[in-house]
């Protein structure tokens, strides 16, 4: 057995407290995170649904611009609208002892057991924009983003006081977001239930158009061929009405005049859409969550309670509010 000299003990003393401290804050549950907190800088493993519109870009931008501000360490993976991209991204994160994990769903059923895998692994979970539809709520800290069921509501009531004087039916024609997302759901839900004071008011047809142009545009051609008569569009975001807004004028018919539009989001296109008549009303949905986003991070991330839902705040657009509030508008 090799005896060792002073100096060698007391180095090698400090290094096993060196060892001890960095192993104890790896694994330490108080504060909440899963990774290296010695290095005092919190990485943050973002999991984004996609670029599938205008609504995404904004806040993409907003959540890396923020991270840079409030000098977190991004890691940021887009997966491109599905889940299975999701549910591999968080994995990743959690092999890499992230500090945080947050996404946005895509979807809203089956992230139970990925998020279990993040709670054992000591990794706080944010979720943001979109949630999910777990029952165990300890999956996760907490939840930001809109009320999406009120977005639905605002555009309904809307319509509801435009055509209160309609002596027949008003045959109405819905884009859905994509199949299973929180919005989707929830926006038709909400509008559904405020357009039920009305008997004359119909929803005459109802498909999913992705939350895109492209989707918007096809399946508003679909509608126009096997409907005569459609008085008003009711599009889940902005996209899907601006896709939407080619195939209306490619049959022929005045959009804004000929068939009433609203959507929800009141990104800038959508918004030049309405203030140019060509949209009629807009249901807002703020993209801008990184700042807070990046607080709640710390806050978490430090072991501090923090308010199990956080919602954004909203308002609506007609065509003269939308001409007042362009020029200031930042997405
Ligand atoms: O309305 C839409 C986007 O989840 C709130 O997703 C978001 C929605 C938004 O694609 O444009």
């Amino acid at each position: 057995m090799r005896t060792q000299s002073a100096p060698w003990r007391a180095a090698a003393v400090l290094a096993s407290v060196l060892l001890v401290g960095g192993v104890a804050a790896c694994g330490n549950s108080d504060t909440g995170g899963g990774g290296s907190k010695d290095d005092g800088k919190i990485t943050m493993g973002f999991s984004q649904v996609g670029a599938e519109s205008g609504w995404r870009t904004a806040n993409t931008t907003s959540i890396k611009e923020s991270a840079t501000a409030a000098g977190i360490e991004l890691k940021f993976d887009d997966a491109q609208q599905k889940q299975e991209n999701q549910i591999k991204a968080i994995r990743n994160y959690i092999q890499q002892k992230v500090d945080v994990i947050a996404f946005s769903p895509v979807v809203e059923s089956g992230w139970d057991t990925v998020l279990k895998e993040a709670k054992d692994a000591d990794i706080p979970v944010i979720l943001t924009d979109r949630s999910v539809d777990s029952a165990d709520k300890s999956l996760y800290k907490t939840f930001l983003g809109s009320d999406f069921v009120k977005e639905g509501r605002l555009a309904g009531e809307w319509l509801v006081e435009q055509k209160k004087t309609a002596s027949g039916p008003v045959n109405i024609v819905e884009l859905q977001g994509n199949t299973g997302a929180a919005p989707a759901n929830d926006r038709k839900k909400g509008f559904g239930e405020a357009i039920a004071a009305n008997p004359n008011l119909k929803i005459i047809a109802s498909q999913p158009g992705d939350f895109t142009r492209a989707g918007g545009k096809q399946v508003m051609e679909q509608f126009l061929k096997a409907n005569p008569k459609i008085d008003v569009l009711f599009a889940h975001n902005d996209d899907m009405g601006l896709g939407a807004l080619e195939a209306i004028t490619a049959a022929g018919k005045v959009p804004g005049k000929d068939i009433t539009i609203i959507t929800v989001d009141a990104v800038k296109d959508g918004m030049q859409a309405l203030a140019d008549g060509k949209f009629n009303f807009i249901a807002e949905c703020s993209p801008l969550l990184g700042p807070q986003l990046m607080d709640l991070a710390k806050k978490v991330h430090a072991g501090e309670e923090v308010p199990a839902r956080i919602e954004t705040e909203e308002t609506t657009f007609t065509t003269e509010q939308a001409k007042e509030a362009l020029p200031n508008r930042k997405y």
